[in-house]
C-alpha cells in the first residue's frame, strides 16, 4: 500500500466522520419510527433542515462529490478499491437520509391526515333559534282576532304633530295631556305619541268610512318606571265607523274579543267613564282567565280584570277629520298589550318585559 492509499483512505473516513457528526440528530428517524410525539411545525421543520443537510452533504461541490471526482485521477492499482469505497459511503449517506426523510414525511403525512379527519356521522350543531318577544306574540293574537272580525292592521309615526296627538282628538288646548309633564316633546314642537289614536286619525282622513281598523304599537307618557309603569308602552286601539253605530256594536265587538282570546266562557261589564274624544265613554272589565269570576289573587278578589278604556267617537274628533257626525258614528277603543301581557304571565314588574334579558324573555 502506498503512503497515497492510505491518505485516500483517511479522506473518505473524514468525509464520512463529517456526515455523522452533522446527521447524528436525525439518526433516530428509522423506517417507520422516531417521530411519534412531534408536532407538524416541528417535523416539518426538520424535513427542511434535512433537505439541507442533503445538499450539503451530496451535492456537485460536496466532499463527497469531491471523492467520486477523485476515483478516476487515483492511481489505476487503487482505483477498484477506492472506488468501491466511495461508492459505500455515498450509498450509506443518501441511505440513511432517505430514511430519514421518509420516517419524517410519513408523520407529517400521518398528522395531516388527522388535522382533517372529519366525522360525517357526528350529530349537527343544533342552531339557537330564538322566537318573537312575549309582547309581540300577544300583539300578533290581538290583531287576529280584529283580523277576524273584519278590522285592517294601520301603522303610523310615533313622532306625531299637536293636530295628530291632541287636537284632532279633542284635546283643550290647556289639557294637562298636553303638557311637558305628561308628553315627551322635541325641540321642533312635535311629539312622540300618547296613544295610537293619532292612526285612527290618519286612517279616517285616508280611507273615509265605512272603516274597522286597528292601530297597534308603541306609545310614549312621562311616567316614573314601577312596577306597572313605563314611560313607553304598548297599545291597541280600535276604531268604527259607519251609519247607524251604537253602543250595542261597542259592546257586542269587545265581548266577542274577550271571548276569541280567553275562551267562550269570558263575560264583560261596562262602567261609565269620561275621556275628551268619546260621548259618551266607558271602561270594560272581563271576568278573570284565572279563577273565572270566583275571585283570586291575579284580579285582587274581584273576579274583573280591567281591559280598557271605550266610548262612542266624539262627533268633535268626527268633524276634525271632515267626517259629517249627522250622517256617521262610531266606537273606539284602547288597551295596554304589556298590561294585559304581565298579567296573562302573572309578572309582577312590566319593567321585565323591557330589560331584554334574554334568560327572562327565553321562558315564553
Ligand atoms: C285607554 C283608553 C281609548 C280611544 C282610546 C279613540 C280614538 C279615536 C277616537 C276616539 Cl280616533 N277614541 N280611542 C277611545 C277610548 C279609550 O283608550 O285606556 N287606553 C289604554
Amino acid at each position: 500500500m502506498s503512503s497515497e492509499a492510505v491518505d485516500h483512505d483517511a479522506q473518505v473516513e473524514a468525509v464520512r466522520e463529517a456526515f455523522e457528526r452533522e446527521f447524528g440528530r436525525f439518526a433516530r428517524f428509522r423506517a417507520g419510527e422516531g417521530a411519534e410525539g412531534l408536532s407538524l411545525g416541528e417535523a416539518e421543520t426538520l424535513l427542511r433542515e434535512l433537505a439541507e443537510l442533503r445538499t450539503r452533504h451530496t451535492a456537485k461541490k460536496s466532499a463527497l462529490a469531491q471523492l467520486m471526482k477523485l476515483i478516476g485521477r487515483v492511481p489505476a492499482e487503487e482505483r477498484a478499491a477506492f472506488g468501491q469505497r466511495v461508492q459505500v459511503l455515498n450509498g450509506e449517506v443518501t441511505a440513511r437520509l432517505d430514511e430519514a426523510q421518509e420516517a419524517l414525511k410519513a408523520h407529517v403525512g400521518r398528522l395531516k391526515i388527522e388535522r382533517e379527519r372529519l366525522d360525517v356521522t357526528l350529530p349537527g350543531r343544533r342552531p339557537r333559534r330564538g322566537h318573537l318577544h312575549p309582547v309581540t306574540q300577544l300583539r300578533q293574537r290581538i290583531e287576529d282576532v280584529f283580523v277576524s272580525m273584519g278590522y285592517a292592521v294601520e301603522d303610523g309615526p310615533e313622532v306625531e304633530t299637536d293636530f295628530y296627538n291632541f287636537t284632532a282628538l279633542n284635546i283643550p288646548e290647556l289639557h294637562p295631556a298636553r303638557s311637558p309633564q305628561d308628553t315627551f316633546y322635541t325641540t321642533d314642537g312635535l311629539s312622540l305619541r300618547s296613544q295610537t289614536s293619532t292612526v285612527q286619525i290618519h286612517a279616517m282622513q285616508r280611507r273615509r268610512p265605512p272603516l274597522r281598523v286597528v292601530a297597534p304599537g308603541r306609545v310614549f307618557r312621562r311616567d316614573t318606571p314601577d312596577a306597572t309603569h313605563n314611560p313607553m308602552f304598548f297599545q291597541v286601539e280600535g276604531l268604527l265607523v259607519d251609519r247607524g253605530i251604537n253602543m250595542g256594536h261597542l259592546k257586542g265587538t269587545l265581548s266577542e274579543f274577550v271571548r276569541r282570546l280567553f275562551g267562550a266562557q269570558t263575560r264583560t261589564r261596562f262602567r261609565p267613564s269620561y275621556f275628551p274624544f268619546t260621548e259618551p265613554s266607558m271602561e270594560a272589565d272581563y271576568s278573570c282567565f284565572k279563577c273565572n269570576g270566583r275571585g283570586c289573587r291575579l284580579c285582587k278578589g274581584s273576579g274583573w280584570i280591567e281591559l280598557g278604556g271605550s266610548g262612542m267617537v266624539h262627533p268633535n274628533v268626527l268633524r276634525a277629520v271632515e267626517i259629517d257626525p249627522e250622517e256617521f258614528s262610531g266606537f273606539a277603543f284602547g288597551l295596554g298589550i304589556d298590561r294585559m301581557c304581565g298579567l296573562m304571565y302573572e309578572l309582577d314588574d312590566i319593567r321585565l318585559l323591557f330589560e331584554n334579558d334574554v334568560r327572562f324573555l327565553e321562558q315564553f
